[in-house]
């Protein structure tokens, strides 16, 4: 069997995935920082699925520079990777690999213009996690995650390859190695369009879209997903996506979405990096994806009458 990295997992932000890989590292005896922008947001118990609490310990991370036996993770919002990339920049070597894990596109991107010589490796996951209090957060919905090398990754260093997915695999399980990572958040991609926007916009929990009324609206966005999806190469049906997005509703059933707790928090959502990324890439390939349009402009609409 692999051994995980042999340094620092550094975790950065006190979100809720951030937190559930805390704990995750904790239970197997991996060093990690939790590291919230603001330290009053940090994390300090985490209620198991299985109802079970965990205190974390792992503290707040010093100053130190990261080598290449650390690991450092960004589970954060799409619209705050770029600002958090730059504030760790300068604490990394060139060979400290970097695990991007967030909903939605475009992330790849944004750590490319600031990191790109380093090793990135990408996750996407289904669980379902909830911050139920500033320190508090509880694992509601078990879910799966996927794992794989960025396509661009320089020459990557095999030991140390194995050792990152061994980390993830122990913290996040279970785990999955993907080759093709992209296609894996393609496919997250289109649960989030789904799951997302029509929980915020109708307050309910993931389970509330097995409702009947909502089959049209979920047959209706996996449709225009799978025109999307095949201008890029993927050849998935529309049975294929939804089939996947009710799998992830029946999985995830109790708990409320990302983007429902932005909404409720008045907090900014994913929305730009989710439909809003679907709208964008469809209209560079001439494709009318008007539920996606019409469910961008709601939550747009929504964030801005935020008082
Ligand atoms: O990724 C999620 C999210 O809420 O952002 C799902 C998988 C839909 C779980 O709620």
């Amino acid at each position: 069997m692999a051994n995980p990295i042999r340094g620092q997992v550094h975790i950065v932000g006190s979100g809720a995935i951030g937190s559930l890989i805390a704990a995750g590292a904790q239970r197997n005896q991996i060093s990690y920082s939790l590291t919230p922008r603001r330290p009053e947001q940090l994390t300090q118990r985490l209620t198991s699925y299985s109802g079970q609490s965990r205190w974390l310990s792992g503290n707040l991370t010093s100053k130190q520079k990261l080598g290449p036996d650390d690991l450092l993770i960004f589970p954060l919002k799409a619209y705050q990777l770029e600002e958090a990339v730059k504030q760790w920049m300068e604490r990394l070597d060139e060979s400290t690999p970097v695990l991007l894990l967030q909903n939605g596109m475009g992330g790849l991107e944004t750590i490319r213009k600031l990191l790109p010589e380093h090793a990135v490796y990408i996750a996407t996951t289904s669980h379902g996690v909830l911050k139920t209090q500033p320190h508090e957060v509880k694992h509601t919905g078990f879910g799966r995650t996927i794992f794989g090398e960025a396509p661009d990754n320089p020459a990557v260093d095999d030991e140390q390859l194995e050792r990152v997915f061994e980390t993830v695999s122990r913290c996040l399980q279970p785990v999955t190695w993907q080759k093709n990572i992209i296609e894996a958040l393609w496919l997250k991609l289109a649960v989030n369009a789904v799951i997302n926007p029509l929980t915020a916009l109708h307050d309910i929990q993931n389970g509330g879209l097995k409702d009947e009324r909502f089959a049209g609206h979920i047959d209706d966005i996996s449709q225009e997903m799978v025109a999307v999806m095949q201008s890029e190469g993927y050849r998935y049906s529309v049975q294929d996506l939804v089939g996947q997005v009710r799998q992830v509703i029946n999985a995830t059933s109790q708990n409320y979405s990302s983007m429902h707790q932005d909404v409720k928090h008045k907090r900014p959502t994913e929305i730009d990096a989710i439909n809003g990324y679907i709208v964008q890439t469809a209209q560079k390939k001439g494709i009318d994806v008007p539920i996606n349009a019409f469910l961008y402009k709601k939550i747009k609409s929504l964030e801005a009458a935020y008082s």
